[in-house]
């Protein structure tokens, strides 16, 4: 039904592009009520105006907090023109029926952008000209809203051609307009409200013991732990640990719990750079060591069993960040805390959650842990050579590896030591080639080595490379399309390969 317009409330913060408007309701013998700025801007324009003051018979108060919140404007606004009772009503209070309502919001944006005062920004939260907004598009059967000057054009078009009348669906399509412009302004509030810790994690404060950490992965990043580390730990010796430590220690004690016979890792950002499983512990930190001594400076060291006096004199040599073990000797204890800033963690027996969690986008995503790594009785043989009980042997070592390293890995091990690996790069055989160059600067033959990859191959180039480097072994999940054609050049090349059907991304 086409609704003539009789009275407009007009309240705009910049008054650009209303002239033509004002004259146009003017003409038609519209009746406009405005507010302190927006009508002497009218005023002076030499059009008559009614200050909302006279209709609410209230002064604009709390220095303009409130001046349109008044049951004479929202009633005016939203009666039901058809409505019995409504109608009764307007007119019992003399509330006159408000048709066209014309806002231009407080620049709360504007302001924030603008690195004003916390104050000033409060100030520009807009609520008479939002609720104006909202009442006016709720009400849009009967009452036109503008709520931005993208619609000025469309508006002045409309009391042009149609002579102050409007049809329901152009009515429409402004109350939609209008709530677009609503929760677009509720949204710039609340990213600004949320932009240094979220309220989430306010609220977590509150409830649980956090533990405000040094700072996050870098200085000026916040951080804090949500969690009871001394249920995990206890700590003999160091610092704090920071929001890095905490996980690259995530890491290493996965990668550990992996295995049941002695077994040293040394991680750097969560990446072994060396492991080793040996009768002896003494023998598996030397052999960890040995795979990169350099990354392994700086580096979180992780042992799944009691440290001995030997043992930690030698870790004393190397600059570390962290060590965990389950136990250390009294002896070992004396070396081992004799620095002051080393980390030295004794690991408590606990059973850890069994959910991983991570924020993205707006919200969460949440997975169980990759909890499987295939032993050799569950390796398919694939090529005519089949691996030997030492190649098997260490191609389960490496896939316990690849499964606690960055996608996409590859892992080159022998005798139950990691001799390269190669991590996170973008392509497969990137990695690879990586992997190589490692194994060769530190002076490993990988002649009897075994290969292990996170994923399947999509081409044959991996297979023959690592052959070429002396690999005679090769672990992968399988799948690909073109799985052949690695099975046919390591035919070719004389070296065994098995399939495991499972995969182990980590990015
Ligand atoms: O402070 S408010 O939230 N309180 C109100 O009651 C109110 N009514 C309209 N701001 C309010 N307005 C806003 O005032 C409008 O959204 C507009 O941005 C501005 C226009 O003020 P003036 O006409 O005095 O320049």
């Amino acid at each position: 039904q086409p609704v003539k317009i009789k009275n407009a409330l007009i309240s705009v913060y910049y008054k650009d592009n209303l002239e033509p408007i004002i004259h146009q309701l003017n003409k038609l013998g519209v009746n406009i009520y405005s507010t302190g700025g927006t009508e002497k801007f009218i005023k002076d324009l030499g059009v008559d105006v009614i200050p909302v003051e006279d209709l609410t018979s209230y002064p604009s108060i709390l220095g303009g907090r409130v001046k349109t919140l008044h049951p004479k404007v929202f009633g005016g606004i939203l009666t039901r023109r058809d409505h019995e009772g409504d109608e009764a009503q307007i007119a019992e209070y003399e509330i006159p029926e408000i048709d066209l309502v014309i806002v231009d919001l407080y620049p709360f944006e504007e302001t924030v952008k603008s690195d004003a005062s916390e104050q000033d920004i409060i100030e520009k939260i807009d609520i008479g000209g939002i609720s104006l907004i909202r009442a006016a598009a709720k009400n849009h059967k009967d009452v036109v809203i503008i709520a931005s000057k993208d619609d000025y054009n469309a508006l002045n078009d409309l009391l042009e051609t149609q002579n102050g009348e409007t049809t329901l669906a152009q009515r429409k399509v402004f109350a939609r307009n209008a709530f677009n412009i609503s929760s677009h302004y509720d949204t710039a509030i609340f990213n600004w409200f949320n932009k240094d810790e979220d309220a989430l994690t306010v609220f977590k404060k509150s409830e649980q013991k956090a533990a405000v950490l040094r700072y996050g992965e870098n200085p000026h990043q916040k951080g804090y732990f949500y969690g009871d580390l001394e249920a995990m730990f206890e700590k003999l010796n160091g610092k704090e640990l920071s929001y890095n430590n905490l996980v690259d220690v995530d890491a290493a004690v996965a990668l550990i719990d992996e295995f049941t016979e002695p077994t040293f890792a040394i991680l750097k950002h969560t990446n072994a750079c060396g492991v080793a499983s040996r009768p002896q512990l003494f023998d598996a930190w030397n052999d960890a060591l040995a795979c990169d001594p350099i990354s392994a400076f700086g580096g979180v060291l992780i042992c799944n069993g009691e440290v001995d006096e030997a043992t930690a004199s030698e870790i004393n040599k190397l600059f570390f960040e962290v060590l965990i073990a389950p136990s250390y000797s009294e002896e070992a204890e004396k070396v081992i805390t004799s620095k002051k800033n080393r980390i030295i963690l004794k690991r408590k027996d606990v059973l850890l959650p069994n959910k991983l969690f991570k924020t993205l986008l707006n919200g969460v995503i949440e997975q169980d842990k990759d909890n499987t790594v295939e032993g050799p009785e569950l390796m398919k043989t694939v090529t005519e050579k089949s691996p030997s009980q030492q190649e098997l042997n260490d191609l389960y070592f490496a896939n316990k590896l690849v499964k606690h390293t960055k996608s996409n890995t590859i892992i080159f091990a022998k005798n139950n030591t990691l001799i390269a690996s190669g991590v996170g790069q973008t392509s497969r055989v990137d990695s690879l080639k990586q992997a190589v160059v490692k194994a060769e600067s530190f002076g490993f033959d990988l002649k009897g080595a075994v290969m292990a990859s996170d994923a399947f191959f999509p081409f044959p180039d991996c297979v023959e490379l690592a052959s070429e480097a002396g690999v005679t072994a090769i672990l992968q999940p399988g799948g690909s399309i073109k799985d052949q054609d690695s099975i046919d050049m390591a035919n070719k090349k004389g070296i065994s390969m098995v399939t495991t059907g499972v995969r182990h991304f980590k990015h």
